[in-house]
């Protein structure tokens, strides 16, 4: 069937009305009729209007050999004609819907091609677009097919009767804004273009159209039953399994459940008159049952992410690599679930998550958010005029997707208000399809919805609803509740995750949560390294807001990804390091432990001294066993000795190799003791200078010059951090931003006022006080410096005076080391840590250079210190920390790092700067949520911290 249409006035673009010409929507499928890719090469005009050009370009014979090239799937803003935009949620044009503006790039794309050979001369064929942002229009050899709306949503053409076999030219004209660009309002980059595939696909007579797979599992029987809906009739056969049936016809069997963890599939075929489709059938059932959602009868805890589709190169067109990329990553950091935030994805990227298991609220191509700047007014949702766009986006969805079995939920669109088009989206949905739970956060009491879903809540009132005490609707309190968006991971962070996830565990409504978001949408960008808003001259833009992934834009994990892995670890394992056993708790919700085996290791002041295997039993969800760990062997006296645990995939998984990481815990056995106090040495004044052991001073000013033959900057008080972005804060939380009130307050401007410099019998003691200019706060500081013949001790004691308002960013000493480079250390790593995003820590001995200590947030920041540190070893010193410290070493100062807005403004200097820190404000997820817990404040208190210097290869200390 195929429409013909005349030319539509340019009308189309601010029609609210999808589209016209295209089929009804319908499965994905992968089957045996021909099919011709027609992604690649493409010639391209750019014009700047809707209406700038007229539309001969379509007609048979134009000559386009003066155009551009583009690459299909692509965005033309990333390949050199015109600039990409961010924003957040602003529309970037008048709001007035649904009317645009007249500066609308249109880019004209042209595509010849001929039919490959063997290509059938019967049957009908299809041209499908996977996904073009935001409005197309169609002509196939001059005869114009159509056009559509719903960038992320696939739409067809029939084509057949207009196909010949040599010569072919498809037209498309793509216009950046249309009605639907209010539709689509995701805190992203506004990228256009044809960003999927386009497909020619041929339809053989009797072939198969549309089907709908229902493949249900009961617990009970552990059997599962299979029917195959078809709109064209047919047979169903899956050879496994003995079945072979009519499609509509249902088939129990005995079989193996699907589910993320055990993501069991099994191939089948849906054989038509004229078509073979293949089939991936995963049985399982999600019903939601005494206030949970259940999948094979057990509740299920999302440990999930939201991932929006990114190429730092390629923007939104992805490559399978590059999904693969993602499921792989997510799959060996114990992700388990995704939200597609915030529309459907490509459809190979739900193909993956079938395969290796991962659970996926699918979420509809839908936000509005940019009307909350005026209160609403004027939502499309609540529009009856748009509810045939709305309704057409969902179905678009939900046929294209409803095979799949990682779909578990169906949601509705992100941030898009409330209103009738919403509820009429929901209505048809379950209408459509009863076997999954509809989601929608913005549905505050549930009366559409089936999942009680909030975003950013803050840990108390997450424990509040696991209690129940959260009120709302009576609907609403009998559901369950997830956090579909929690853990802003933007800049260094989110802290926090794991007190989330404890509460989590306590309740059992609390059915988990989505971190935002799985990756930095940065783009990469030859003098700025990757850019983020602004960076393109965009006229309104939400900055590096952008750039809030676990991941960083070419998918490198950053410090939040390790810390969210080890955070939901699938395994708990727990104990007493002196009692010898272990507590091992298997915590996933479906799987056994058979494909895990454990291994234990002892450590000697950090250094692996013994390690084995560890047998534990294949414990079913839920169980736990204690185990005994080996005897020890008498440690050296006052060694500090512990256990570390670990479970590792036993065999090589489609996702992991064997030996690959999945969970472990570290069991103190004989603690640390500090190190001896350095003392007995008299300070000497000597002329300018003060002697005393190996560190000589000047005696005026009481600085540390050098400890041996290594030149030092002196230590002093250093409260300073550059901010992060969840020190920042975001906009709509002025109250509780810290970065700004301690700017205001003068945090980064401390001036040291010196008091007194004492030579003593046995010490040098340098009095100081560390204030801004403006306010009374300061920080009384006194620098108390020992020696033995060798070390040299420094003992900070630092008194607040006045009334401080705010915690401090950081305490500790900064100092400067000439030459660094190879740095050592006993302590938490490998990677950074802060007060709230330290689970990830392991403490052992460790190596790095100072370079490989940054943390490469797009937009710099704070970033790089370790955690627990006893002792360090750089630039010709070790220092040991009484007690133990934080440790940071860069190639530039707090305040360059703070002054740069991308990691090429940081350029390295002569000195490399060290903090000492006896501690750290927390982290938060303050950039869009709350901020650092209580227990996580660095309050601005007495303290008396100190470290032992002593020159490296300078003899025994
Ligand atoms: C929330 C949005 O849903 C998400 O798309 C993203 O913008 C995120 O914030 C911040 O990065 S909405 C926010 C107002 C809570």
């Amino acid at each position: 069937m195929s429409l013909r249409t005349t030319t539509p006035s340019a009308g189309y673009v601010e029609d609210v009305a999808p589209g016209r010409g295209v089929l009804p929507p319908r499965a994905r499928y992968a089957s045996d009729a021909a099919r011709l890719s027609l992604n690649g090469d493409w010639r391209f005009r750019l014009s700047p209007a809707a209406g700038a050009e007229d539309d001969s370009f379509a007609a048979p014979g134009y000559d386009a050999g003066a155009w551009a090239t583009v690459a299909v799937p692509g965005h033309w803003v990333l390949q050199g004609h015109g600039a990409p935009v961010y924003t957040n949620h602003l529309y970037p044009f008048p709001v007035d819907p649904p009317r645009v503006p007249t500066e609308n790039p249109t880019g004209d794309h042209l595509r010849p091609f001929d039919l490959p050979d063997g290509w059938p001369d019967t049957g009908d064929a299809v041209l499908r677009f996977d996904g073009v942002e935001s409005c197309a229009r169609v002509w196939l050899n001059g005869t114009e097919l159509g056009e559509f709306k719903g960038s992320r949503l696939p739409h067809e053409f029939a084509v057949g009767h207009l196909l010949r076999p040599a010569g072919n030219v498809l037209a498309v004209r793509v216009h950046q804004w249309s009605a639907g660009s209010y539709l689509e309002d995701q805190d992203q980059w506004w990228l256009p273009g044809i960003f999927r595939d386009v497909t020619l696909l041929h339809r053989p007579a009797d072939g198969v159209r549309d089907f709908f797979v229902h493949a249900s599992y009961d617990h009970r029987t552990g059997e599962g039953t299979l029917r195959v809906d078809s709109d064209v009739p047919g047979r169903v056969t899956v050879p496994e399994l003995s079945v072979d049936v009519a499609t509509g016809e249902p088939v129990t069997v005995a079989v193996e459940p699907w589910t993320a963890e055990t993501p069991r599939l099994y191939d089948g075929v849906l054989a038509t008159g004229g078509e073979r489709v293949a089939l991936r059938v995963g049985f399982r059932t999600v019903a939601l049952e005494d206030g949970l959602i259940k999948v094979n009868g057990r509740p299920v805890l999302f440990k999930g992410v939201n991932r929006h589709e990114w190429h730092p190169g390629r923007g939104r067109a992805l490559d399978v690599e590059t999904m693969r990329a993602d499921v792989l990553l997510m799959k060996r950091h114990n992700v388990n679930a995704v939200r597609t935030s915030h529309y459907p994805p490509h459809p190979a990227f739900l193909d993956l998550c079938d395969a290796y298991g991962l659970w996926v609220v699918d979420e509809c191509d839908l936000e509005t958010h940019g009307f909350v700047g005026q209160s609403w007014r004027d939502n499309p949702c609540d529009d009856d005029r748009w509810t045939p766009a709305l309704l057409d986006r969902a179905a678009r969805m939900v046929e294209r997707d409803k095979n799949h079995p990682s779909v578990v939920i169906w949601s509705l669109g992100n941030e898009a208000g409330t209103g009738r088009g919403l509820t009429a989206m929901a209505e048809w949905i379950h209408g459509r399809d009863a076997s999954r739970p509809v989601h929608y956060e913005g549905d505050a009491g549930c009366r559409d919805t089936d999942v009680y879903a909030r975003m950013y809540a803050p840990h108390a009132e997450v424990e509040r609803i696991g209690r129940g005490l959260d009120g709302g609707t009576r609907r609403r309190r009998r559901l369950p509740f997830i956090l579909c968006e929690y853990g802003h991971a933007m800049g260094n962070g989110p802290g926090g995750l794991a007190d989330y996830q404890r509460i989590f565990e306590a309740y059992d409504r609390l059915q988990g949560g989505f971190v935002w978001e799985w990756i930095d949408h940065g783009i990469r960008h030859p003098e700025l390294g990757y850019a983020y808003g602004g960076d393109f001259g965009e006229e309104l833009h939400d900055g590096n807001f952008v750039c809030d992934g676990l991941v960083f834009p070419d998918r490198t994990p950053s410090p939040g990804l390790t810390e969210y892995k080890k955070v939901i670890e699938p395994v708990r394992i727990e104990g007493d390091g002196t009692a010898g056993t272990v507590r091992v708790t298997n915590a996933h919700d479906f799987a056994d432990l058979s494909a895990l085996a454990f291994e234990w290791s002892r450590q000697v002041d950090g250094e692996t001294a013994e390690s084995g295997p560890l047998p534990v039993p294949p414990l079913a969800p839920g169980e736990s066993a204690d185990v005994k760990l080996p005897a020890p062997p008498d440690a050296p006296a006052g060694a500090e000795t512990q256990w570390t645990v670990r479970a590792v995939l036993a065999e090589d998984t489609p996702w992991g190799e064997r030996g690959h990481p999945v969970a472990w815990a570290q069991l103190p056995v004989a603690r640390r003791r500090p190190p001896a106090p350095a003392a007995g040495e008299p300070p000497a004044v000597d002329g300018p200078l003060v002697r005393l052991g190996p560190a000589v001073f000047d005696a005026r000013t009481g600085a540390l010059r050098g400890v041996g033959g290594v030149e030092v900057t002196s230590p002093r008080l250093d409260v300073w951090r550059a901010p992060t972005d969840n020190d920042n804060g975001a906009p709509w939380q002025p109250d509780a931003r810290l970065g700004p009130r301690w700017r205001k307050l003068g945090l980064h401007r401390m001036r040291h006022r010196l008091d007194a410099v004492e030579v003593g019998a046995d010490a040098l003691a340098v009095r100081t006080r560390v204030a801004p200019a403006g306010a009374e706060v300061g920080l009384r500081t006194v620098y108390r410096w020992t020696a033995d013949g060798a070390r040299l001790r420094l003992s900070v004691s630092v008194t607040p005076e006045g009334d401080w308002p705010l915690p401090l960013p950081r305490l500790g000493v900064r100092f400067g080391l000439a030459a660094a480079d190879r740095v050592t250390w006993f302590g938490g790593g490998p990677g950074e840590a802060y007060p709230d995003t330290r689970s990830a820590s392991m403490l052992g001995r460790w190596h790095a250079t100072v370079d490989a200590l940054q943390t490469p947030y797009v937009r710099p920041q704070e970033n790089g210190a370790r955690a627990d540190v006893r002792w360090v070893e750089l630039g010709g010193l070790r220092v040991e920390g009484d007690p133990e410290f934080w440790f940071t070493a860069r190639r530039w100062t707090t305040e360059q790092l703070d002054a740069a807005g991308h990691l090429t403004d940081l350029v390295p200097g002569e000195t490399v700067w060290v903090n000492l820190d006896h501690g750290q404000m927390g982290i938060g997820s303050q950039s869009c949520g709350p901020g650092v817990l209580p227990q996580y404040h660095l309050h601005a208190r007495p303290a008396t911290f100190s470290f032992v210097f002593t020159e490296l290869g300078a003899g025994p200390a």
